[in-house]
């Protein structure tokens, strides 16, 4: 591991953990080994509920395209952001979580200090080169307690990491194919988004980056 202006680098192929901020976990490398498998499970969800770029209320059409899988989606259209048991686009449920990204998201928040970590909810983000994601918070969740778990595929990105006040300038920090996040406790209500994707090439993933956050939704009954 090498020093540079007090943060850690982690060596290319190395694993390590760091916590960027106070309830954040960065598992650097978790889920390098299994990405082909994870990416395979990702091709299968698309094949049913396909990658789409969603309006949101003001009327702009997200850069990120978006599907679920879990016993609720995330969708946003004209009248709001919402979680849904229906794919909008098919009218049928959204795929199953396929069990291999159960279990990892379920050993990454075990790593990150939440043991009973139960998602029932993913929402997988496709970026192009060029897309971002602007700095928001998650809330549509209405359960704060269990973690976000977030995996990265495919092109790095540089992830910016806020603070619970949206005017405090972002921390810039660099996510790679096989880093694992998990946002806890105080982190779990944070700014946070995605700086513009910068062109290259991933061997596994082509030219996209692609990113799971697995969550736990509260559902009303
Ligand atoms: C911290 N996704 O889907 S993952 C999102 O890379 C989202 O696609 C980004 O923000 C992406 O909502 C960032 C990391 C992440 C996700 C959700 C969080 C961090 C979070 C929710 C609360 C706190
Ligand atoms: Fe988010």
């Amino acid at each position: 591991m090498m020093q540079n202006n007090g943060r850690l680098w982690a060596e290319p192929n190395e694993l390590s953990r760091e916590s960027p901020a106070e309830g954040v976990t960065l598992l650097h490398g978790f889920c390098r080994e299994d990405a082909p498998q994870i990416y395979e499970a990702i091709r299968q969800v698309e094949s049913i509920s396909p990658f789409r770029q969603m309006v949101v209320p003001g009327g702009h059409t997200m850069s990120v395209a978006m599907t679920n899988c879990g016993e609720l989606g995330w969708t946003t259209d004209r009248s709001g952001y919402r979680y849904t048991p229906e794919d909008p686009m098919t009218g049928a449920p959204w795929p199953a979580m396929p069990e291999i990204l159960l279990s990892l998201a379920r050993r990454a928040a075990a790593e990150g200090g939440s043991a009973e970590f139960r998602p029932n909810g993913c929402l997988i983000n496709r970026y192009a080169v060029g897309a971002r994601l602007s700095l928001h918070q998650d809330r549509n969740e209405r359960d704060y307690s269990q973690p976000i778990v977030s995996v990265s595929l495919g092109l790095p990105a540089t992830f910016l990491l806020g603070t619970l006040r949206r005017t405090d300038t972002p921390r810039r920090i660099r996510v790679e194919h096989g880093d694992v996040l998990v946002w806890g406790g105080p982190a779990r209500l944070i700014f946070h988004g995605i700086a513009p994707i910068r062109a290259g090439h991933d061997p596994l993933t082509g030219n996209y980056r692609i990113n799971l956050t697995f969550r736990h939704v509260a559902s009303d009954d």
